[in-house]
């Protein structure tokens, strides 16, 4: 793994004296007013954080390192006889910033493949759990136990310097990757396949062995894989999995913990959970209406007493974005080429129809358009993924991708100890009273 590491280390260095310079220079730059009203609501609009690996414009979407996921798609490198992006390629590319060459991929493929073996002890832990338990738990836990392998923990404990945190971070980043899906298909095989596992194929490149490890062999499948690993990797810095993994890692907590502390998050409903909670309601919608094709009048109505209920409806809004997701695009364009007259695709089709226009009417929802979540379930479950509470373990295996590069990221650039300043409302009232 040498010279990806190198290469890493190599554009880290530039990039951090760039930032001394800039902080020497202009570190009294204002970026931003904060106003009371986003200190109460949940900090929207208040730029706080430095990620280097994405970037999110609330009407266009996300780039990662300046690229669009339809540049991505077109760009990065591809399996043999696929047309999909290999993840391993946008990993390169969050790390480095350069778009990889297919060499660049292979290596990380090849390492990860290497790195993969599961500690057994890591299985006896999911093991310990009831198997009704939800997957995030026993994946949060797999993660957390895996942190016995730490690299980082350890060198800190014997004592090492700041300059060299970077470089644990990184081997235990990699190595934490590399075993995701082995864990990730642990879980799935024992709570809905009778604890009947398959072993890896070391051969296949990250996304096709953990679509062989999850029991599915089709080459759609395993495309589909490559694309959904890509796209749900990074979202910029704010959102709940990555703050969190980057916050706790700010305390010095290595790659494992800090990267638990980002699933727990993901697992909220709000989060990673809402491709749970699409293709629940959307089957619920059907099972309602007695058809799996419902009209869109039907579905229209059943959009409207969702919220009348009280309820949102999943996947639609978001806190940045105020278009339509290009990773709800790129699955409908992955749909249209591989499953166009698929029941629950369709639907998910006609909810994007009407859903818009109703939310918008409500007034008070800032953003009417589908996210991520609101295509995913209904592709996963055309290749006979069904069962939709495993759906935030695969957003959790991608996640990995961006949130760990970032941690790489911020002990390479020495990053301090997060602490934004909280107050009262006793303190707010009377600072309005004073002003
Ligand atoms: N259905 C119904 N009501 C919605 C809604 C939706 N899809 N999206 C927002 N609203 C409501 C909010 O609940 C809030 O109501 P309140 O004033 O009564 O509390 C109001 O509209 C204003 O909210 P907002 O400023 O538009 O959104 P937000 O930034 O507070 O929250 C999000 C963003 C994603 C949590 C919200 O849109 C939501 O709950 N969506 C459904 C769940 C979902 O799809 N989550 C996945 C997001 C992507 C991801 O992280 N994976």
């Amino acid at each position: 793994m040498g010279y990806v590491k190198d290469r890493f280390k190599e554009i880290a260095d530039i990039q951090s004296q760039e930032i001394k310079n800039l902080i020497a220079q202009h570190g009294e730059t204002k970026v931003g007013d904060v106003t009371l009203a986003q200190v109460y609501q949940g900090m929207r609009g208040i730029t706080g954080l430095v990620t280097e690996t994405s970037l999110l414009d609330s009407n266009e979407g996300i780039r990662f390192r300046g690229f669009s996921i339809p540049e991505l798609r077109d760009r990065l490198p591809k399996a043999e006889g696929g047309n999909e992006p290999l993840p391993e390629g946008l990993f390169y590319l969050m790390l480095t910033g350069q778009v990889p060459t297919q060499e660049d991929v292979e290596h990380i493929s090849a390492t990860w493949a290497r790195r993969s073996h599961v500690p057994n002890h890591v299985f006896d832990v999911i093991e310990s759990f009831p198997v009704s338990s939800h997957p995030m738990t026993q994946f949060c836990a797999a993660i957390l136990a895996l942190q016995t392998e730490s690299k980082f923990a350890k060198a800190y404990e014997e004592g090492i310097s700041k300059k060299q945190y970077w470089d644990f971070v990184y081997e235990d980043s990699m190595t934490l990757i590399a075993r995701l899906p082995r864990i990730a298909a642990y879980i799935y095989r024992r709570k809905y396949k009778n604890g009947e596992h398959i072993q890896p194929d070391g051969m296949l490149d990250w996304s096709a062995n953990f679509a062989h490890m999850l029991g599915f062999n089709d080459d759609g499948f395993k495309e589909l894989m490559r694309l959904y690993l890509t796209i749900h990797a990074d979202h910029e810095g704010g959102n709940v999995s990555a703050h969190a993994t980057h916050l706790v890692g700010s305390a010095l907590s290595d790659p494992y913990l800090s990267f638990t502390a980002g699933m727990t998050g993901l697992a909220g409903p709000l989060h990673g959970l809402a491709n749970q909670e699409v293709i629940r309601w959307i089957e619920e919608l059907q099972k309602e209406l007695g058809t799996d094709r419902p009209t869109k009048e039907q579905i229209a109505q059943y959009i409207k007493d969702t919220l009348a209920a009280g309820k949102v409806v999943p996947g639609y809004g978001h806190a940045v974005l105020r278009k339509t997701d290009p990773r709800f695009t790129a699955q409908m364009e992955f749909a249209k080429k591989h499953c166009p007259d698929d029941a629950t695709v369709q639907t998910v089709w006609n909810v994007y129809e009407v859903a818009p226009a109703i939310l918008e009417s409500t007034g008070k929802i800032k953003n009417p358009w589908p996210n991520v979540d609101a295509h995913s379930g209904s592709l996963l479950k055309h290749y006979g993924l069904v069962e939709e509470d495993f759906y935030t373990v695969l957003f959790g295996v991608s996640r990995a991708l961006g949130v760990l590069a970032s941690l790489c990221w911020d002990r390479a650039l020495g990053f301090p100890i997060e602490r934004p300043k909280s107050i009262t409302t006793e303190w707010a009232k009377q600072f309005v009273a004073k002003n």
